[in-house]
């Protein structure tokens, strides 16, 4: 299967809780690649389109107060199958429905604070728009991993 980008970030409660290491030590772990990182007040303008598939749902002012409401942790992660992995290794969007040993269903419990964000495989090419709004092309760094070798056959 294909290497592939995908958008992560960690949300303000994940922030404020101290939960940006926790977060990077799982995927650093998996063998996923940090390409960019980004330490970051989102503003209304930037949550709003990040979210924008959502304008019309009842939560969406909800979401975007708290997206805002303090600094986030924005990355890009690239490894194979990647948007689909991060996914599966985040839980559900419900901590409450979430798997432990999940992200979300080891570290949250309440669906408006699920600590995470990542693109979405049901949704081809989100992936790209959401790095694309938050990271310049020069900012996506090329590099490889020492064990690259034995991570893939
Ligand atoms: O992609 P994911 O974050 O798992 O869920 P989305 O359906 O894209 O919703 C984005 C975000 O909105 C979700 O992480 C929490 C919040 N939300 C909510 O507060 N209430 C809902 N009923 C659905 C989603
Ligand atoms: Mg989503």
């Amino acid at each position: 299967s294909e290497q592939e980008r995908t958008f992560v970030m960690v949300k303000p409660d994940g922030v404020q809780r101290g939960l940006i290491g926790d977060v990077i030590s799982r995927f650093e772990d998996r063998g996923l690649k940090l390409v960019a990182a980004k330490f970051k007040q989102i503003d209304r303008d930037l949550a709003e389109e990040h979210y924008g598939e959502h304008e019309d749902k009842p939560f969406f002012d909800g979401l975007v107060d708290f997206i805002t409401s303090g600094p986030v942790m924005a990355m890009v992660w690239e490894g194979q199958d990647a948007v689909r992995q991060v996914r599966g290794m985040m839980g559900e969007t419900d901590p409450a429905e979430s798997a432990p040993g999940t992200i979300r269903g080891d570290l949250g419990l309440d669906l408006g604070r699920n600590v995470i964000h990542g693109s979405d495989h049901e949704d081809p090419g989100s992936n790209e728009r959401e790095i694309e709004l938050f990271f310049d092309d020069e900012e996506l760094v090329d590099w490889e991993r020492v064990d690259e070798t034995w991570l893939y056959e």
